[in-house]
């Protein structure tokens, strides 16, 4: 092949993720040859992360699905697309006709963060409305926290950050879950900028920062109040923070309420590192960002909103530099004012708990479900109470390029297109540049985008005419409210625009979109950090890996045991390397222990996203349960223990 049949073109990366990167693809001779960051993207800089650099591997795997999959006993048989459509479609319109749409769920997951994803939630509210999830298991408990603090949820420019003193990770982990974060990060650094991080778990990033802050998991509660303490204490809180907050009082006596000790003593960290990291935050301007970790857990938006009070009382909101940042707007620049339908969703049941609310739901009962880009058996706590309410149901219908834990429980499995192969739209929720995705090759035979799929159910469901436009015009659609604001498809075709509508810093004039227009302060936080048992003393983290996004191992990385990694200390009478036995008060699984002695003691570190049907599953352990608000799933705060296994173990995880 000669270099001059290299062609290169351009797309943009749809992975659950927040900084939503233009790649650039060479292609040659029809196939996809290299993939390498955008270099005109200002956030992506020309580089990939670790696993989207390598996404070419899962693109040309053999075991993608090229034909659509019929459930026959315990296997699958090929089927064909007209054959499976048609005995979808009727199934789903007898379900319809027989016990309403709220018989029917459809359920969608971070697969693709495309804007066109909507259009299939959009095809589900016309076909009935059907029943959807309540909740978010990604963010929902901080965007409550959000939203009550504060009236709205949006984050200071990236590159606002060159203008901090001080730069906070609260939990959050660059090297795993941001990587383009870490030349701002680094840059600010270079100017001047004081890096801190505050994580239970020492992990790459917190060694590139100059303080770190390893609190008991759950304990920031008590961390940031024990902050709170020492900056009204010493003055350096905003002495105008009273003009522009509710709740001041209380929130100040509840910081003063103990000692800086006593605090220091709940974190679970030495005084004098809360009094260093008060220090630090009290260096003006200072930019918190909250990572979403931390409120995976029972008190997940009570945390989110001891932090949003923190920037409130230090004066840091408004001010370039600082401000509390959480989420970006993704969806901001789009008009999605065409989705739902004049009625509301006949009922919601909670993401957290999908598995048993399926097995739960009456009057009418679930009888079908459809699954667009989403492996939530793998995924979601009590992952043996999903598979279970997969494969009990009528009918499973599952889009996906693989044969996931979740499509393995399915009565028809439909291959659908990579994130090589979609024309769709990206907003970023790590920053405000919008991108378009365009196929740099077409999918292979026997593959449909989702929107192909809902096109084609459309047809014989009776929405046809509904769901006639094309991509390019969704796209069209989609961008009606910054077309003329130089952010048209036009616009986006010639690279990355930055979202018009988007902030440079959040509420510059202090004035909040809350129903007073003030800040509104927590007042009263629980205090009982998260905690393992005499029996089981451990808490399970299972987190973010770079080597995976989320469940999509590439075929053949998912083999032996997962590795869980523990302080040598929790793990008495084990060696390095052993494996083990990991249980929780609902099931248990065999690990390889790796120790690690910069980990705390009553932590176990798993990686997430590990298969069901490997036996790597750290979700089988997880009991189904909401945080506080916004319908978040509490991940982290399952106590688990550590027992030997004996030889003639398997590793698959069994219920106990
Ligand atoms: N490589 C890779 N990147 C990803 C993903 C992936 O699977 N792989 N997933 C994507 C998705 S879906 C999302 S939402 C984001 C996830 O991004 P995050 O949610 O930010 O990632 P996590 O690694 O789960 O958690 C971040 C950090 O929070 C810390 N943390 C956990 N509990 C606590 C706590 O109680 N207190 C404090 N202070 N910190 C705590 C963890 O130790 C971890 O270091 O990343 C996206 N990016
Ligand atoms: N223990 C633990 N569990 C967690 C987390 C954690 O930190 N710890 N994190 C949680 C978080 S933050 C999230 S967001 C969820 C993520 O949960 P999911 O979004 O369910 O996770 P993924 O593994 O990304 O599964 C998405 C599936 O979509 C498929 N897919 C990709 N592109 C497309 C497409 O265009 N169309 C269709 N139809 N399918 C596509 C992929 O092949 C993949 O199988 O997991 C949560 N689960
Ligand atoms: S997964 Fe994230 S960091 Fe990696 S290429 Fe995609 S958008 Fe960029
Ligand atoms: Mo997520």
């Amino acid at each position: 092949m000669s270099e001059s049949a290299a062609e290169h073109r351009r797309t943009a990366c749809n992975r659950d993720c927040p900084d939503a990167c233009g790649i650039v693809a060479t292609v040659e001779d029809g196939r996809i040859t290299r993939l390498a960051g955008d270099p005109d993207h200002p956030v992506t800089r020309g580089f990939l992360c670790h696993r989207t650099s390598r996404f070419l591997e899962r693109q040309y795997h053999p075991d993608r699905l090229t034909t659509p999959l019929r459930r026959r006993g315990d296997s699958f048989e090929p089927v064909g697309w007209d054959e499976a459509l048609d005995d979808i479609a009727s199934r789903l319109l007898r379900i319809r006709a027989e016990s309403g749409p709220a018989a029917i769920l459809h359920y969608r997951c971070g697969g693709s963060m495309g804007l066109l994803k909507e259009v299939v939630d959009h095809y589900f509210a016309r076909f009935g409305p059907v029943s959807v999830k309540s909740g978010d298991v990604c963010t929902g408990a901080g965007d409550a926290a959000q939203m009550i603090d504060f009236g709205d949820e949006e984050s200071h420019d990236l590159f606002d950050l060159l203008n901090s003193r001080t730069i906070v990770l609260w939990g959050k982990n660059l090297h795993v879950s941001g990587v383009h974060l870490i030349p701002v990060v680094l840059e600010a650094r270079k100017r001047g900028a004081r890096l801190v991080a505050v994580d239970p778990i020492c992990h790459r990033t917190a060694t590139i920062c100059d303080l770190f802050v390893q609190p008991r998991p759950g304990g920031d509660i008590p961390l940031a109040l024990g902050v709170a303490r020492e900056l009204f204490a010493t003055g350096a809180a905003d002495p105008h923070a009273a003009d522009c907050c509710d709740g001041l009082p209380a929130f100040r006596a509840l910081a003063l309420s103990r000692s800086l000790d006593e605090w220091a003593g709940l974190a679970d960290v030495a005084p004098e590192l809360l009094r260093e990291l008060a220090l630090a935050y009290a260096a003006k301007p200072a930019a918190l960002l909250i990572g979403w970790g931390m409120q995976r857990r029972r008190h997940g938006s009570a945390t989110v909103r001891a932090l949003d009070a923190l920037g409130a009382i230090s004066g840091n909101i408004g001010i370039p530099g600082g401000g509390v940042s959480y989420y970006f707007k993704r969806r901001g620049a789009f008009d999605l004012s065409f989705t739902g339908s004049a009625s509301p969703p006949p009922r919601r049941l909670p993401e957290a708990r999908l598995g048993p609310a399926i097995l739960e739901a009456r009057e009418p009962p679930i009888r079908a479900v459809w699954i667009t880009a989403a492996n939530p058996v793998a995924m979601l706590p009590e992952s043996h109470a999903v598979a279970e309410a997969l494969a009990s149901r009528e009918l499973t219908v599952v889009v996906d390029s693989f044969l996931t834990d979740s499509a393995r429980h399915a009565h028809y499995v439909l291959p659908t297109t990579t994130l090589l192969e979609e024309d769709d739209l990206l907003g970023a929720y790590g920053h405000h540049w919008l991108v378009e995705s365009r196929p740099v090759v077409p999918p292979p035979d026997g593959v449909r985008s989702d929107h192909r799929i809902i096109q084609e159910l459309a047809l014989r469901t009776g929405l046809a005419e509904e769901f006639s436009a094309d991509e390019e015009a969704w796209k069209r659609r989609l961008l009606a409210k910054v077309a003329d604001r130089g952010a048209s498809l036009d616009d986006l075709r010639r690279g990355p625009v930055r979202n018009p509508l988007a902030p440079l810093i959040t509420t510059p004039d202090r004035r909040f979109a809350t129903p007073t227009g003030r800040a509104n302060l927590v007042t009263e936080l629980p205090l009982d950090a998260p905690a393992g048992t005499a029996l089981r003393p451990l808490l399970l983290m299972a987190l973010a890996t770079e080597r995976s996004q989320a469940s999509q191992w590439l075929p053949g990385q998912q083999v032996g045991p997962a590795t869980a990694v523990v302080h040598p200390a929790a793990a008495l009478g084990f060696a390095d390397g052993d494996l083990a036995r990991v249980e929780s008060e609902i099931a248990s699984l065999v690990v390889r222990l790796r120790f690690d002695s910069r980990q705390r003691r009553d932590v176990l570190l798993m990686e997430k996203g590990g298969w069901l049907s490997a036996g790597r599953c750290a979700n089988a352990l997880v009991r189904a349960a909401e945080t506080d608000a916004g319908g978040c799933a509490v991940y982290h705060d399952t106590p688990v223990r550590l027992l030997p296994v004996p030889d003639d173990d398997t590793p698959t995880p069994d219920r106990t």
